[in-house]
């Protein structure tokens, strides 16, 4: 039976609103997510989170970018705004051949770290953000030759070495890959289902060859964030170089394109002779998800879970996105009950 690793505070981080296209919208990764993942599995055996230092944290983040995440928010208050948003980004564009300086006053830092306007930074933000890597490491010192399940939330995915954005503020799954390298295991693959290209986690590992990254997303090609990483040439560089496979798929693609395209990263990952897996199971790829476009069900999702199943690998399994409530809860039963099957 999948054990699940959860956390108190994994409803801390509110986002309050997202910034897109000059609207203030209502954010979409909400608290209730929670709830509803957590109402679809309560029957199965649950152990709450335990506290971790930042040493595995610090290996995959600059830390800077923490100590920024940490403190932005208390900064924060002479504005009197009720959420962190950058305003200035110190683009290439903008820096040519400058240095890059240290900025001093909050404002200026808010986007040198982040690197949208929809991954705001309120009151509960950093405990939130914090307790998911509590949570992914906790899955890694209990996971054994087992499967395990880590509500994370927020999630991660999005995060790359030293900037946050797409609603994550600290990479779980990385932090999980790195927990599982130090544990033992020399080759480690992560599978990222997420709707959306894991491009903080690509990132991460894109030089190395210790840790193998496959996504299945949405093409960022056809206008879909991350919009600037995802895309099929993306293959790795130095000691990496083969150890990181992207396959975008059309939008409006279904089950078949994409578990066609899910079988084609296990084979992956059997070649690269991983010995744990980590799982980014987002699943707002869902036909009902208002996030992505693409379109499938949750069969679909039950019979994913059983192709990573037949790995036969120690699985840590992390939540990333998905955002249609009614659903959310079904779509990762559906999903963990395929990888123990
Ligand atoms: C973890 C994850 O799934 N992050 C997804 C981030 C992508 N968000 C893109 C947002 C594009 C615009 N959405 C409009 C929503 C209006 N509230
Ligand atoms: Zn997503």
């Amino acid at each position: 039976m999948i054990r699940i690793i959860r956390s108190p505070r994994a409803r801390d981080h509110v986002p309050g609103a997202e910034i897109w296209l000059g609207m203030r919208t209502p954010g979409t990764e909400v608290p209730e997510r929670v709830d509803a993942i957590e109402a679809a599995i309560e029957d199965w055996p649950t152990m709450e989170a335990l506290p971790h230092d930042d040493e595995v944290l610090l290996r995959v983040h600059d830390a800077r970018l923490v100590e920024h995440l940490h403190t932005v928010w208390d900064r924060w208050g002479e504005y009197g705004a009720d959420r962190v948003v950058p305003y200035l980004f110190p683009t290439a564009g903008l820096l040519g051949d400058l240095p890059e300086r240290q900025p001093v006053a909050p404002h200026a830092a808010a986007g040198r770290y982040c690197y949208d306007t929809m991954t705001l930074v309120g009151p509960g933000t950093w405990e939130g953000a914090r307790a998911a890597v509590d949570v992914a490491l906790t899955c890694v010192d209990v996971v054994g030759d087992g499967v395990v399940y880590g509500l994370t939330r927020p999630p991660g995915h999005h995060v790359t070495r030293a900037a946050y954005g797409g609603s994550c503020y600290l990479n779980n799954a990385a932090v999980a890959a790195e927990a599982l390298r130090r544990a033992g295991h020399e080759r480690v693959a992560i599978v990222d289902i997420d709707a959306h290209h894991g491009n903080g986690t690509q990132d991460i590992f894109y030089g190395r060859g210790d840790v193998f990254y496959g996504s299945l997303h949405v093409d960022p090609g056809a206008g879909w964030f991350p919009h600037y990483a995802g895309f099929a040439d993306e293959v790795g560089i130095d000691d990496g170089a083969g150890a990181n496979v992207n396959i975008p798929l059309a939008p409006g693609a279904g089950d078949e394109a994409w578990l066609d395209g899910l079988r084609r990263l296990a084979d992956a990952v059997s070649t690269f002779g991983a010995t744990a897996l980590v799982f980014s199971l987002g699943v707002d790829a869902a036909a009902d998800d208002p996030e992505s476009p693409l379109q499938v069900s949750v069969d679909g999702y039950d019979e994913a879970g059983r192709i990573l199943g037949e790995l036969r690998l120690p699985t840590v399994a992390l939540q990333e996105g998905g955002y249609h409530l009614p659903t959310l809860g079904s779509l990762v039963r559906a999903t963990l009950e395929g990888l123990e099957a």
